[in-house]
């Protein structure tokens, strides 16, 4: 196996015997012959996207392939086989009817080249043995495997992002058209040139598609508003919900009102609190615990069922008791965990599985109690917009810090903890994503009432992070969002966050710090563009990052 689309990847240079995060050898080789398999799907759409002819039949499949790549999502290799197996039937689908387009087009039949992952075709006892012909060594040079990987990673980021949105109806060719673009170009010999520009290109599409999911969300559950959440516990039994889905969360809500029976959200679930369609449910009772490498303890605290919606889901310890406690669902799978399948068409999931054994089981043992205070999107920051703006004009606040982007298990993310403390108090830290929780529940006070960590939401809501950057830079009467009084201490673990950094740098901000680590990645070649182009950083001391940070850099 090879694998390096993390931050945690081994020695900053890939994993090659088990991932650092747990991954089996043969998940992360059946993951990379899934996506060599829908390269060749993409090979046959792009074709076809370019003839007029749009296929968009497997748009959902690609997208929920992708996604099940991603790092601590999926761990059943029976149903990466599976995916495998309808990825072939697809191809072959597509295939037929991009020969049978093109004839029709040119009165004659195709005999162009064909690249081996649009032809390739094999039973399930063979995907072992020609995935490791497929992985990501199998491209030598290694800028050209940094730039198609780059690509690839900050794709299965997309692809998490469009799901969401499509899961709620909200899709958009032109995104699900990049893909087939983006995933056929790495079976060519491009130039160096292309290949940027199309690492340039996803990211665009990047914004593109955050912004579908903004919509996605804000316009099925209103927009997120200032919120306290409760971190303490209640004395019913509860269910816990963690990844990003909110169609899971509002069905959850649904089916479990009115049955004694609580619900809590966890790690990157937390921003469901915010949101005014779930509020008024008073079972729901707030967040419990951390981000989610907390889980191995805290999942065995909770004492009740735990719904895993996305990533990230981690490996048991020999320790943990909560097996038959674990469900997933979408695009999550773990041997020996239940999973709920997808919703029938116009119907709901079925949750009633969880609702029953929540019911035996004891209330959450309490970690902590209190509240935080978050819903700080842009809508709800524009509220507050000639406040924000005051306090930038009076010298109040002086500097906006963005650390948004992942948490993860390495110590050096105290790096974040620390510049939350350390940074002066006329600065406000923005942030979205499981970062958060390195300084979610300091007490850093406010800032004549605005306070002085804005939590947007999601990771994909750093999309709210930049809007709001956009129009201070409109009120500022500003011409570059390099200007204004904003720096960026991005803090990375997965593809999402990858997605998120390419976003930036389509919306041309420059001079990010990157940490805890730069991308393992990237090739010294290939961080040099960045680095010359847009002023990527790593992390340095506190101090020194805060002291340049202060002073504009
Ligand atoms: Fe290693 Fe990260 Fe890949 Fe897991 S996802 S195998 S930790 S690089
Ligand atoms: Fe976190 Fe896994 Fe990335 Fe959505 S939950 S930010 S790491």
């Amino acid at each position: 196996m090879f694998c390096f689309q993390c931050q945690e990847t081994a020695k900053n240079t890939g994993c090659t015997v088990k991932g650092m995060c747990g991954k089996p050898e043969e998940t992360a080789n059946l993951q990379d012959l899934l996506i060599f398999v829908l390269k060749g799907i993409a090979v046959y759409g792009e074709q076809l996207d370019q003839m007029g002819a749009a296929d968009r039949d497997n748009d959902d499949f690609i997208v929920e392939s992708l996604f099940a790549t991603i790092t601590n999502a999926a761990w059943d290799d029976a149903r990466f086989s599976e995916a495998i197996q309808e990825g072939l039937r697809r191809r072959d689908r597509i295939r037929a009817k991009f020969l049978e387009t093109y004839k029709a087009k040119n009165g004659r039949d195709f005999d162009g080249a064909l690249p081996d992952a649009a032809t390739w075709n094999g039973a399930a006892d063979t995907f072992a043995e020609k995935a490791k012909a497929v992985g990501i060594l199998a491209t030598g040079n290694e800028d050209v495997r940094s730039l198609r990987e780059m690509l690839t990673i900050g794709l299965k980021g997309i692809a998490a992002y469009a799901d969401h949105a499509a899961i709620l109806g909200f899709r958009k060719p032109e995104i699900n058209a990049f893909m087939h673009t983006a995933l056929a170009s790495t079976t060519r010999d491009l130039s160096a040139d292309e290949m940027v520009g199309l690492v340039m290109k996803a990211g665009e599409t990047a914004v593109a598609t955050m912004a579908l999911l903004d919509e996605a969300n804000t316009t099925t559950y209103g927009h997120p508003e200032i919120s306290e959440v409760n971190i303490g516990v209640g004395a019913n039994p509860g269910i816990l919900i963690s990844g990003h889905d909110l169609k899971d969360m509002e069905e959850l809500l649904q089916q479990t009102e009115g049955t004694g029976v609580d619900v809590y959200t966890h790690g990157e679930m937390l921003p469901a609190n915010y949101y005014p369609a779930f509020k008024k449910y008073n079972h729901f009772v707030g967040n419990y615990g951390g981000s989610w490498w907390h889980q191995n303890k805290e999942f065995e605290a909770f004492n009740g069922p735990l719904l895993l919606t996305t990533n990230c889901l981690v490996p048991l310890r020999k320790d943990n008791t909560y097996l038959d406690r674990l469900y997933t669902t979408n695009v999550v799978g773990y041997v020996g965990a239940t999973h709920i399948p997808n919703r029938p068409a116009g119907g709901s999931k079925d949750f009633s599985a969880l609702i029953a054994q929540a019911k035996q089981c004891p209330p959450p043992t309490e970690l902590e109690s209190g509240a935080i205070v978050g819903g700080f999107a842009h809508n709800q920051v524009l509220a507050l917009a000639d406040k924000v703006v005051d306090a930038v004009k009076s010298g109040a606040i002086k500097r906006f810090v963005v650390m948004a982007g992942c948490d993860g298990r390495q110590k050096t993310r105290a790096y974040y903890t620390e510049v939350a403390e350390k940074l002066p108090e006329d600065t406000v830290i923005l942030t979205a994503g499981c970062a958060k929780y390195r300084y979610n529940k300091l007490q850093l006070g406010d800032i004549g009432g605005i306070p002085r960590v804005l939590d947007a939401g999601q990771c994909n809501d750093s999309y709210s992070l930049a809007v709001i950057a956009l129009k201070l830079k409109e009120v500022f009467g500003l011409d570059d969002i390099n200007d204004l009084p904003i720096s960026y201490d991005i803090a990375w673990y997965e593809q999402k966050a990858v997605a998120v950094l390419l976003a930036l740098l389509a919306l041309g901000v420059k001079g990010i710090r990157l940490g805890p680590t730069l991308p393992g990645f990237l090739s010294p070649g290939v961080a040099k563009v960045l680095v010359e182009k847009f002023d990527i950083k790593p992390i340095d001391t506190v101090e020194n990052d805060i002291a340049a940070m202060m002073a504009g850099r």
